[in-house]
């Protein structure tokens, strides 16, 4: 295991951002909890990445935006190792706020490569509440190189798999590969 890595979790207000947290980290469920903005929360938890190994993330869990707040304090983005991204499936206006999350990620770091994942939140009541397609975020994530889940906090499963994708992402293995390419493919001519 190597350090902590610190992932930012950044998306509108009341998107769930907090239950996802909760859920993903602790297995609670804050379903049938009264609703409780959060000001600024960390949760520590260890998660197995796609290669078997475990990383140590701190997520930071962060007010929530909205059209009159648009972007995090700055300081987010000097400490932030990664990103999650969310917006629930049932309001558009939170999956608008991602271009805005989005440029203001890349305006603050100077750091290539930060992984991000966006997760589409509430997908338990798309039968009745979808006022975002899937097709529409794809597209979106997809010109911006990001991919996109959709989720709900009810499926904890769900969760765990973008979750793991992001740490396996934050601690790339030196890889192994790379380096017998570089130097075998090509001989020098000498
Ligand atoms: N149906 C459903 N409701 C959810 C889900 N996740 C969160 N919520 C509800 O959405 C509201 C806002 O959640 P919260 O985590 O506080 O959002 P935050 O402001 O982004 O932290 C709460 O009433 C949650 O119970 C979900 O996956 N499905
Ligand atoms: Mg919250």
């Amino acid at each position: 295991m190597g350090r902590t890595s610190r992932v930012i979790v950044v998306g509108g207000k009341g998107t769930g951002k907090t239950s996802i947290l909760e859920r993903a980290i602790y297995a609670n469920s804050l379903l049938e909890k009264p609703y409780v903005p959060t000001l600024e929360d960390t949760y520590v938890g260890i998660v197995e990445t796609e290669r078997g190994t475990r990383e140590k993330l701190r997520f930071y869990d962060t007010a929530g935006l909205d059209a009159r707040k648009r972007s995090l304090p700055p300081h987010y983005h000097t400490q932030a190792d990664g990103y999650i991204i969310v917006y629930s499936v049932t309001d558009n206006i939170s999956f608008q706020l991602l271009t805005d999350i989005k440029k203001d990620i890349d305006k603050n770091k100077e750091k290539k490569d930060v992984p991000i994942i966006v997760l589409g939140n509430k997908s338990d009541v798309v039968a009745q509440n979808r006022a975002v397609d899937l097709n529409t975020a794809e597209r979106w994530a997809a010109m911006e190189r990001l991919r996109v889940w959709e989720v709900n906090i009810r499926d904890r499963n769900l969760l765990l798999e973008p979750i793991m994708n992001l740490a396996s992402r934050l601690n790339p293995q030196p890889s192994k590969t790379s380096f017998p390419q570089l130097t075998m493919g090509r001989k020098s001519k000498d």
